[in-house]
């Protein structure tokens, strides 16, 4: 991962997770990838002190279910934000695009629509090998993990302007 590709970690805030409830939705197609993903958010969930029992996992089939899987959650108000992971890897024909492109957009519009943080933890990678290199074990590269802390940051950032 180049260094231009994400914030300069001088700028990165202190985050804490305790008492933050968080729902991770999951795809099950390319599952070699997406339990890879998965672990990077348990991982950080220690980090960030995310007790087991405020992260609620919820598998779908694809990336293409997770929009309308993240809207169900979201809107029941019983979690701070849902993380959403999937991984999307270029095939011969042009579903991969389609698949890629809906779910990005259907995750955009759902927490644009329902007010709850709903971060894009769905790899859309060339192939195989790109997608493990962003999956990676733990002390590596993992976009779950990302994932889990983008999540934390924008549901304090949504708690702190919605106080009174
Ligand atoms: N779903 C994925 O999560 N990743 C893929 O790479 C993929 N490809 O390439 O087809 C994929 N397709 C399934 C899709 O998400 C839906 O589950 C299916 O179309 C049923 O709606």
């Amino acid at each position: 991962m180049g260094v231009n590709q994400r914030a300069s970690d001088a700028t990165a805030p202190e985050l804490d997770g305790t008492g933050l409830k968080m729902a991770v939705v999951c795809g099950r197609f390319n599952d070699s990838i997406t339990l890879r993903l998965l672990d990077g958010v348990l991982r950080a969930a220690q980090d960030l002190s995310i007790a087991a029992e405020d992260l609620t996992r919820e598998w779908v089939p694809g990336a293409f279910e997770i929009p309308f899987a993240a809207k169900t959650i979201a809107e029941s108000t019983k979690v701070d934000a849902v993380v959403c992971l999937g991984a999307v890897i270029r095939g011969e024909t042009t579903h991969y695009e389609v698949v890629a492109g809906e779910s990005a957009r259907g995750i955009q519009d759902v927490q644009l629509e329902v007010g709850v943080p709903v971060i894009f933890g769905v790899l859309t990678t060339e192939n195989m090998a790109q997608a493990l290199a962003r999956s990676e074990g733990e002390g590596g590269f993992n976009v779950g993990e990302e994932c889990l802390r983008t999540a934390v940051e924008m549901a304090v950032l949504k708690a702190r302007w919605s106080q009174g």
